[in-house]
């Protein structure tokens, strides 16, 4: 039985062009992509988002940098989906993350780590219903092959 799992490109991933290459990552591991599109995060947002993150010292800059520019958002499906995409963006520093995965091969910077992808199914449900609408979260769930 698959999953189904919330990614999202930051925006410096959309203005460096990346979107075109970090897609076919995804795909050529085997997982399909069940909805996209392109949003402007409000700051709201973007607060529920990374609510766990609330009170640290990297939060507001955290906020402001996921609000600076469009982002692209995607709900991903297969096999173990949270876990396979956690494996394929890799460690969040992007020093540290392994080469190889799209954050060890595209970033540099923490803030600046061009992908996030859910870390549980949980946390993967309550990520898509800050971006989309409960019947749609339902029919990509029903439509999980
Ligand atoms: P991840 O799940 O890998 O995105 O990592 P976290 O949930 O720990 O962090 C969420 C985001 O906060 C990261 F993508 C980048 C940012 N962050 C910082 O800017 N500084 C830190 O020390 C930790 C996280």
């Amino acid at each position: 039985m698959a999953e189904i799992t919330f990614v999202f490109l930051k925006p410096e991933a959309v203005r460096r062009g990346l979107m075109g290459e970090i897609i076919a990552r995804i795909e050529r591991k085997g997982l399909r992509i069940r909805a996209m599109r392109l949003h402007r995060m409000s700051r709201e947002e973007a607060e529920r988002l990374y609510d766990v993150h609330r009170g640290k010292e990297f939060f507001d800059r955290l906020v402001r940098h996921v609000t600076s520019g469009p982002v692209l958002l995607m709900v991903v499906e297969g096999p173990r989906a949270v876990e396979a995409m956690r494996k394929l963006i890799g460690a969040t520093d992007p020093v540290k993350a392994q080469p190889g995965t799209i954050r060890g091969d595209y970033g540099l910077d923490i803030t600046q780590n061009v992908i996030h992808a859910a870390d549980s199914p949980e946390r993967a449900v309550k990520e898509m219903r800050i971006f989309f609408t409960e019947e749609e979260v339902k029919a990509l769930w029903e439509g999980v092959e």
